[in-house]
């Protein structure tokens, strides 16, 4: 198969984009791959307008005529000149093209053996599925090796992009859509000790901020992964972090601690996690705000109204057909949208969540957990 020459110079390319920041940071194979053509490209074109547009300037000034005459025709023609101008950028053309063609290719060819990882897409969270039951917001990959996305939305066309690996593609609802890169970095150093422990410490109890840190909850640092189709009114908020990982034991450990509550870890602690992370925090709050979904506040324990005019008592059953099956009881005054999560979350998942919502209903004074959380071993 074709490759690019990688160590070729990006002729002045990346003397800029590094000054003016116009790429984010180049971190797959593809980013070499389209920076070069891309800057071949736009030389290209360079090459071309200056000694067009200088020509069309100098000339409109040389045969200036003087106001009021009258300008003659002249039909005069230069066979050679027109083939020449005419075949010659052809070759630049159809060179671009090739390029182009070839490197789409490859980028829509995904390799054999290539570790799979399946992407859930739903109004508006991102699920990543490491097998097992282990699903999770956050992209963990291998470096060096190639990744393949199998992707499929719940709801509406999706599309998720890595900018730092030049990689794109659109998710559409009742269909299998693929796509493959392979990371030649990780985004940087891991944050482990006191600066870690004091943004997990100032960060409890909310969907963990991203932006503000600059590092994952277990302080990987990370590349931005975006939905880029407008899938509706939480669309930027659909956005999720690219971890890079150096050794296959660095990343079962982290599949491994996110894969389920460990003896240490209260059920409470667990329910709000996965409250945070499994995108219940998108459409249901804690404190008593309505948004998509009604508050978990003083859910547990009471009546719930529901669409068809009856009433049930939120307790553990009812919890658990909400989550499982949420198109059997809708409450009122809601529209039907919620996800299943059947297959999703396990019984001790599902306790869990339980186990949170009553630390939110009203006899028990919803304390937060502060500083409980901390169980976190950093390693390395
Ligand atoms: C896309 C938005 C959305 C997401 C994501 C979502 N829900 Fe819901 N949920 C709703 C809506 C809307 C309702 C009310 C309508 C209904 O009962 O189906 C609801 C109802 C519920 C109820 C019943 C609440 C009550 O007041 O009686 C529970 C419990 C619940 N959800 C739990 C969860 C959990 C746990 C998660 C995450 C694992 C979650 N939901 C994720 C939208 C969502
Ligand atoms: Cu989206």
């Amino acid at each position: 198969m074709f490759s690019l020459n990688k160590n070729l110079p990006c002729l002045l390319g990346d003397e800029f984009a590094s000054k003016f920041q116009w790429f984010p940071e180049a971190a797959s194979t593809f980013s070499q791959e389209n920076d070069w053509l891309f800057w071949l490209i736009t030389w290209i074109c360079v090459l071309f307008f200056v000694p067009i547009a200088g020509c069309l300037f100098y000339f409109s000034l040389k045969y200036k005529k003087p106001k009021g005459e009258k300008a003659e025709s002249n039909t005069a023609h230069n066979t050679p000149l027109e083939l020449a101008w005419s075949i010659l950028p052809s070759f630049f053309l159809v060179g671009m093209f090739v390029i182009g063609a070839k490197s789409y290719l490859n980028q829509r060819t995904v390799p054999d053996g290539a570790n799979d990882i399946r992407v859930d897409a739903a109004m508006w969270k991102w699920g990543m599925d490491y097998g097992n039951g282990v699903i999770n917001p956050e992209l963990h990959i291998l470096i060096n090796e190639p990744t393949k996305l199998s992707m499929r939305s719940r709801d509406v066309i999706h599309s998720l992009f890595i900018p730092a690996f030049r990689a794109k593609k659109d998710i559409v609802p009742g269909r299998y859509n693929y796509m493959w890169f392979e990371a030649i970095k990780t985004a940087g150093e891991r944050v482990v000790g006191k600066k870690l422990a004091d943004a997990q410490k100032e960060n409890a109890g909310q969907v963990w901020d991203y932006d503000k840190w600059q590092f994952t909850e277990d302080g990987y640092r990370f590349f931005d992964l975006y939905c880029t189709e407008y899938c509706g009114k939480d669309h930027s908020a659909m956005q999720s972090a690219v971890v890079v990982h150096e050794t296959e034991d660095d990343l079962n450990a982290w599949i491994k601690k996110v894969s389920k509550r460990g003896s240490e870890v209260s059920p409470e602690d667990w329910g709000e996690k996965l409250y945070l992370r499994r995108g219940c925090a998108g459409c249901h709050t804690v404190d008593g705000t309505k948004r998509v979904g009604p508050s978990f506040k003083g859910t547990y324990g009471n009546v719930r109204p529901l669409a068809d005019g009856s009433t049930v008592k939120a307790d553990e059953n009812y919890v658990r057909e909400s989550i499982l099956y949420p198109k059997s009881k809708v409450v009122a005054g809601y529209q039907p949208v919620m996800p299943s999560y059947k297959g999703q979350l396990s019984d001790d998942d599902i306790d869990s969540i339980i186990a949170y919502l009553k630390t939110l209903s009203g006899d028990t004074p919803a304390a937060p957990p502060a500083g409980n959380a901390d169980t976190e071993s950093t390693t390395k």
